[in-house]
C-alpha cells in the first residue's frame, strides 16, 4: 500500500538553482549533470558545462553544506590534447559520476568525438591531480556508474548501450580490473506508455542501504512537445546487484521549477551524483533543462519503502 504524505518524495532546497554559469569565473554556457561526493568533510561537485563553442568540459565547485558551492578558477577536466585519448575526446567531455573505492575515487564520463560517445575511466585521490585510467566502452554507449565495492572480486557498473531496435536499457558488467569489461547482461527496460516509455539511463551512482543498493536512474517520455525527463528509483540487493529487489511503477522527480520546465533543453531533470548522509536523507543533485544545477533532499527509506510497496517489472 501507497504511503500518503502531504509533502514531495524530493523536497527541492528552497534556494534552487544551486549553481548557474554565472557563479563560474570562465566562460559557459550551461552548469549542469553534476557528480558530487562527500571528501573530506566537503562536498565536492564535478559540473558539466558548455563552453561558447557548444562543447563540453567538466568544472570544479566546492561547498561545506552540500548547497551553496563555490567554483574553482580553472576547469578540472577538459578534452585531452594527446594520446589515444585526445582522438576520442575531440568533441567533449560530459556527465562525469564520481565513486568513492578503496580509498580513492573512480570517475566515469561521456567521451565524445567523430567516431561517436564512449566512456572514459579517470581516477583521483585528492581532486588535485586527475589520471586518466582507460577507454572502458566502445561507442555508442554512455552512462555508466560503478559501484561503490567489489562483489566476489569484480567491479561492477551500470551501463546503457544504444540500440535502434529496442529501447535504450539499463546493462550490468563486470570487470576484474577496470579496464575489461564484460559478462553484460540486461537489467532493467523502459516500459511501453508510463513514464519512461523512450528510453531510460543510470544516473546517481548507487549507494548503500540497509534494504539494498539505491539506484536514481533517469526515465524520458516523448510528447508532442519533445522528451520529459524524469528521475526514477530502483533498489538491487546488497550482495548481488544484478537481482533487482523492486522498481518504483512512480517517477520521484519531475521537471517543475521554471529553471527545469525552461532552459537550454526544456523539461529535464538529469542525475549524476546524490549523497546519502548520516541522518537517513540523501541529497540529489540533478541538471535543470541541461542548464543549471538544482538539489534536493529525501528520505532514503521512503525511496526503499516506493521500490517495496508500488514496484513496476524490470522488464
Ligand atoms: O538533454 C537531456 C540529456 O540527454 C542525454 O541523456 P541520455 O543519455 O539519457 O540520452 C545526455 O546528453 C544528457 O547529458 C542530457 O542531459
Amino acid at each position: 500500500m501507497k504511503t500518503i504524505r502531504n509533502r514531495p518524495l524530493v523536497q527541492r532546497y528552497e534556494k534552487n538553482p544551486i549553481l548557474t554559469r554565472h557563479e563560474v569565473p570562465y566562460p559557459v554556457g550551461t552548469v549542469h549533470n553534476a557528480g558530487v561526493v562527500k571528501h573530506d568533510g566537503r562536498y565536492i561537485m564535478l559540473f558539466r558545462a558548455h563552453t561558447h563553442n557548444g562543447r563540453s568540459i567538466v568544472g570544479k565547485a566546492e561547498s561545506t553544506d552540500g548547497f551553496a558551492f563555490a567554483v574553482d578558477a580553472e576547469p578540472f577536466l577538459v578534452p585531452a590534447t594527446g594520446g589515444v585519448f585526445a582522438e576520442y575526446e575531440a568533441f567533449g567531455v560530459e556527465d562525469l559520476r564520481i565513486t568513492p573505492i578503496e580509498g580513492e575515487y573512480l570517475l566515469t564520463y561521456s567521451a565524445y568525438s567523430r567516431h561517436g560517445v564512449r566512456i572514459a575511466l579517470a581516477r583521483t585521490r585528492d581532486f588535485q591531480t586527475v589520471e586518466r585510467v582507460a577507454l572502458i566502452t566502445q561507442a555508442d554507449l554512455r552512462n555508466v556508474v560503478i559501484f561503490p565495492q567489489r562483489f566476489g572480486g569484480r567491479y561492477v557498473r551500470l551501463d546503457r548501450p544504444h540500440s535502434e531496435i529496442t529501447p535504450w536499457s539499463i546493462w550490468i558488467s563486470y570487470s576484474p580490473d577496470l579496464i575489461h569489461w564484460g559478462d553484460s547482461r540486461l537489467l532493467m527496460k523502459p516500459e511501453p506508455y508510463h513514464w519512461d516509455e523512450l528510453k531510460i539511463g543510470p544516473g546517481a551512482v548507487p549507494f548503500k542501504t540497509e534494504a539494498g543498493w539505491l539506484n536514481i536512474y533517469h526515465g524520458v517520455f516523448q510528447t508532442m512537445a519533445g522528451a520529459v525527463y524524469r528521475l526514477g528509483v530502483a533498489l538491487h540487493d546488497l550482495d548481488d546487484p544484478s537481482t533487482l529487489i523492486g522498481v518504483s511503477d512512480d517517477w520521484i522527480l519531475q521537471p517543475e521549477d521554471p529553471w527545469e520546465v525552461g532552459g537550454y533543453v526544456p523539461n529535464v531533470v538529469f542525475t549524476c551524483g546524490a549523497v546519502p548522509e548520516d541522518d537517513g536523507t540523501v541529497k540529489i543533485y540533478w541538471g535543470g533543462a541541461d542548464t543549471v544545477m538544482c538539489a534536493g533532499t529525501a528520505v532514503v527509506d521512503e525511496l526503499v519503502e516506493l521500490c517495496l510497496t508500488n514496484p513496476r517489472k524490470p522488464f
